[in-house]
């Protein structure tokens, strides 16, 4: 039996598109972030990091998007190569979506929409972040412009991971119009059947 708790952020997206995508049963518990319930008592007793997403496989709590993507991946047996090479090269790019990806678009937004709303902005960390996220698109564009999908010659949890992340272009003022390979690469996970399902997974009811 699998739970995951979830919202609506690219981490957020990931789990759930993952899960649509290997047709796996399971539970969604959205977490409402802006109201703090990722530091209630009953998801901080499971979720350290007090983050989402969070997945419980039979009583067994995982954290981390990346480590659930691989978790998910490993038991459906579709999405990530079993040994060798291939299955390497997925996990390379999985994990430069968390460690690189991840934290340099997050902070980019940060700076870009929450700290400038509360006046806080500050020139510095936008040249610093905004510099950073131009060169990691411009990584994926030399990437996509040799390679249908990011890794292992297939689609993948790699994809799977960076698609939630790059497709934030318009809120990070990147003109895709610089990374043509990115775009067209961001198009065909879009009109996937699974990756729409997934998203609208995450959106809280109105209330
Ligand atoms: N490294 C973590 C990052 C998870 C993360 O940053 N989740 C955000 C949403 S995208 C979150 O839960 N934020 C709530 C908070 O920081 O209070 C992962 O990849 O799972």
């Amino acid at each position: 039996m699998l739970t995951l708790y979830t919202a609506d952020t690219p981490n957020g997206h990931k789990a759930t598109i993952a899960l649509q995508e290997l047709e796996l049963p399971h539970t969604v518990r959205l977490v409402d972030l802006n109201a703090g319930e990722q530091h209630r008592a009953e998801f901080a007793a499971i979720s350290p990091n007090h983050k989402i997403p969070l997945l419980v496989d039979d009583g067994h709590a995982i954290v981390e998007s990346g480590a659930i993507l691989i978790h998910l991946a490993d038991l459906a047996g579709r999405l990530l190569p079993a040994q060798g090479a291939a299955r390497s090269e997925v996990l390379q790019w999985l994990f430069m979506q968390v460690g690189s990806v991840g934290p340099m678009l997050g902070q980019l937004w940060w700076f870009r929409h929450t700290a400038k709303e509360s006046g806080k902005d500050n020139e510095q960390a936008l040249q610093r972040y905004g510099r950073e996220v131009r060169r990691l698109y411009g990584v994926y564009e030399q990437r996509l412009g040799a390679n249908e999908w990011l890794a292992g010659g297939a689609y993948s949890i790699a994809d799977i991971a960076t698609w939630p992340w790059l497709v934030s272009h318009q809120h990070l003022g990147i003109d895709m119009a610089e990374y043509p390979n990115v775009a067209a690469w961001l198009a065909r996970i879009g009109a996937r059947d699974a990756v729409r399902r997934g998203v609208a997974q995450t959106k809280l009811a109105p209330a």
